[in-house]
């Protein structure tokens, strides 16, 4: 989100490998990361994160209703996070192949159909996910579905709306302007 606010951008990308031996967790609110801190007050959970910094830059709708269309896309966008870390955190060889078949098969094509008609919704899909502007609905998607077709080649078949949309946002000149220049991340 930080590329459309233009606020200072959390500054504390680490490796894995760092992440694995972190010892900032014990300053964490809820003992995890990622965590932020505004004016003294840490705030922990990614989705509270992003919420409260949508809400701080006018990216969270125009009403209610708004609010709740945008709120069904994050669920979404949740609901298909954890069958991938199910996958990512699998040990098992055999069983991590077969889990991974099923996303590329089932599940995540299931998941960008479901994204694609919620996308059609809302003005036939020409637009965003609530309303008439940007929101952190159309952030998150394009964060979480835009790398999906590098692993998952065939998730987006027949998502033509929601392809078309990724390419709009992909183009919006600070998201592109922030992509050109990003750290590399493992994630
Ligand atoms: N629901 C939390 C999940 C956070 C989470 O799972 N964090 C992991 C890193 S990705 C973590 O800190 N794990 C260390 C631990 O739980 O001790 C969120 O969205 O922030």
């Amino acid at each position: 989100m930080s590329p459309m606010t233009e606020s200072p951008l959390p500054n504390n990308l680490y490796s894995f490998t760092v992440w694995r031996n972190f010892t900032h967790f014990t300053v964490s609110p809820t003992g995890q990361s990622p965590f932020m801190e505004v004016d003294g007050k840490k705030i922990g959970q990614s989705l509270a994160m992003a919420r409260y910094v949508a809400r701080e830059h006018g990216l969270y709708g125009n009403s209610t209703m708004e609010g709740a269309m945008i709120d069904q896309v994050l669920y979404t966008l949740e609901d298909m996070t954890k069958s991938l870390i199910d996958w990512h955190f699998e040990q098992d060889e055999a069983k991590k192949a077969e889990k991974e078949k099923k996303l590329n098969d089932e599940t995540l094509p299931g998941f960008m159909q479901l994204l694609n008609k919620l996308l059609k919704s809302n003005d036939g899909g020409k637009g965003y996910f609530a309303g008439d502007k940007l929101s952190i609905a159309d952030l998150a998607v394009f964060d979480q579905c835009s790398g999906m077709v590098v692993k998952f080649p065939k998730c987006m078949a027949n998502c033509d709306e929601l392809q078309a949309f990724l390419g709009r946002i992909k183009a919006l000149p600070k998201i592109a302007d922030w992509l050109a220049k990003r750290p590399q991340t493992e994630f």
